[in-house]
């Protein structure tokens, strides 16, 4: 996650207004989950989302705080999208596929985490029980208003029914927010890489992006996430062929929480560089990419 100074990144969701909570320092908090669904796994795994509407004014995302039990959820996903989600397009319980082919029956599949936008940016990201995160002093994402944030929604990994009751699953994240604004705005810059894994071979690969824009940034967090196939994921900064700085090394296999980074600036015309390594034992070849295991 990069912190830059006047303009956005980061993010958020608000919607059912009456269930938030007054947290210290002017926070307000905002819950945002599944409807206590019962997911039937027809593929093994599904993707599931569902979403708020941000108020039509300007809100400051100060951190997100995740509820899910990672017996069942591999990983929860938070993504801003441009436009409010049509409900044209999602089922009356506002839950809808977003997983490709990874998909539950019975529930609609408008084709995309966030149906009837042009765009969409990765605000938060949980897996394998990691913490949540929450913004550096006079740090926010805005979102609503003048921002291309005017929904919030969550998608949700599903990979097993163990435990599930009566009552469905629950699994979302609280999101604290303020009215006021603050002097610097965070967002995610994210690096991807896909492609197939073959058999029993072990294999990098490496994702190069420059960074745009005018402001200078400040990178204060760094997350890696892989699916089981992953060893080792890190990122740098690259401002010379021979100038290298590392802003993070993870394994995948541990809690892939937001960890702190020592505070790299970033200019434009910077470039920034992740590479992931994958190992696979078995004697078939592994797709890895958005909707893959
Ligand atoms: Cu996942």
């Amino acid at each position: 996650m990069i912190k830059i100074n006047l303009t956005v990144l980061y993010i958020v969701l608000f919607c059912d207004f009456s269930l938030e909570a007054l947290l210290p320092n002017n926070e307000y908090e905002f819950p945002i989950h599944m409807p206590g669904i019962h997911p039937t796994l027809p593929n093994s795994e599904s993707y599931l989302c569902t979403g708020v509407a941000v108020p039509n004014q300007n809100l400051y995302i100060t951190g997100f705080q995740p509820e899910a039990d990672m017996s069942r959820v591999h990983h929860m996903m938070l993504v801003g999208c441009d436009a409010p989600v049509d409900m044209n397009l999602v089922d009356n319980n506002n839950v809808w596929n977003c997983g490709g082919s990874l998909s539950e029956p019975g529930i609609s599949s408008p084709g995309s985490a966030c149906p009837g936008s042009n765009a969409s940016q990765t605000l938060f990201m949980w897996s394998l029980g990691a913490d949540g995160i929450h913004m550096p002093e006079d740090t926010s994402v805005p979102v609503g208003l003048d921002t291309n944030i005017k929904h919030l929604v969550l998608q949700v990994h599903y990979y097993s029914t163990l435990g599930l009751e009566e009552d469905g699953d629950w699994s979302g994240l609280k999101v604290s927010y303020t009215n006021q604004k603050t002097s610097k705005v965070a967002g995610v810059m994210s690096l991807h890489v896909h492609g197939v894994i073959p058999p029993e071979s072990k294999i990098a690969w490496d994702s190069l992006c420059q960074v745009g824009g005018t402001a200078d940034l400040e990178a204060f967090a760094y997350l890696g996430h892989t699916h089981r196939l992953g060893k080792l994921v890190s990122g740098w900064k690259i401002e010379e062929l021979d100038n290298w700085t590392q802003l993070g090394r993870s394994d995948p296999r541990q809690p892939q929480a937001f960890l702190p980074v020592d505070n790299v600036k970033m200019s434009p015309g910077d470039v920034l560089a992740a590479r992931c390594i994958f190992e696979n034992y078995g004697k078939t070849e592994v797709p890895q990419g958005k909707y893959t295991k």
